[in-house]
């Protein structure tokens, strides 16, 4: 079991009070929304899902040999920090179970046929009590209804607006929307 006393002194320096306070609320937020999946993976998940955050060029030269990615990871920052983050959770953090490792990994993109798990804390993320934007009100209650809708929800109007910024979208990002709306369409 992840021993989150252990590593809480860790975790706030290496990723900052702010954002430290913000993987807190995504807890709260990942623990609102789960059903039946174990409190302390979830717990140790949300906790750890930014862990890798502001690091990602010292964690990538750390562990460059468990660092394979393609320069679309390397070179999209927001994105780099999410895959970093299993290797982050399981060689700093001491978690090695792999559908904890997976919720970190897909946070920001999603993927194709996400778990439970993995949509609970992908939306936990996104909808955590002080996130504040378009649609967040609405993103929060469909969460509560209908996972993928919510998903589906969330990427769609990430998209919008990478979009609308003119920036780069994640291939993933794309293919986890286009799997959910197949899904919903049959
Ligand atoms: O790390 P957080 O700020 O808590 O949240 P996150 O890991 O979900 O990062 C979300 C940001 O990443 C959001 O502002 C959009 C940005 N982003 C940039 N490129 C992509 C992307 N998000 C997705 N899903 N796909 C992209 O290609
Ligand atoms: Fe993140
Ligand atoms: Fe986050």
């Amino acid at each position: 079991m992840f021993d989150f006393s252990k590593y809480e002194d860790k975790l706030k320096k290496d990723i900052g009070e702010k954002r430290f306070n913000h993987v807190l609320r995504v807890k709260d937020m990942a623990l609102k929304l789960n059903t039946n999946i174990d409190i302390e993976k979830i717990k140790t998940a949300a906790l750890l899902h930014d862990c890798a955050k502001y690091n990602e060029k010292y964690f990538l030269e750390k562990y460059k040999k468990y660092c394979e990615f393609s320069d679309e990871i390397i070179y999209n920052k927001s994105i780099l920090h999410s895959f970093i983050g299993p290797i982050v959770a399981k060689y700093e953090y001491g978690v090695d179970d792999i559908e904890i490792l997976n919720a970190i990994k897909y946070h920001t993109t999603g993927r194709e046929n996400m778990t439970d798990f993995e949509k609970i804390i992908f939306l936990a993320d996104a909808c955590e009590e002080k996130r504040d934007y378009e649609g967040v009100n609405e993103l929060r209650k469909l969460a509560f209804k209908d996972l993928d809708a919510a998903v589906l929800f969330s990427l769609d109007a990430t998209i919008k607006s990478l979009v609308d910024r003119k920036i780069i979208i994640f291939p993933l990002t794309i293919r986890a929307r286009n799997y959910l709306l197949r899904k919903k369409n049959g």
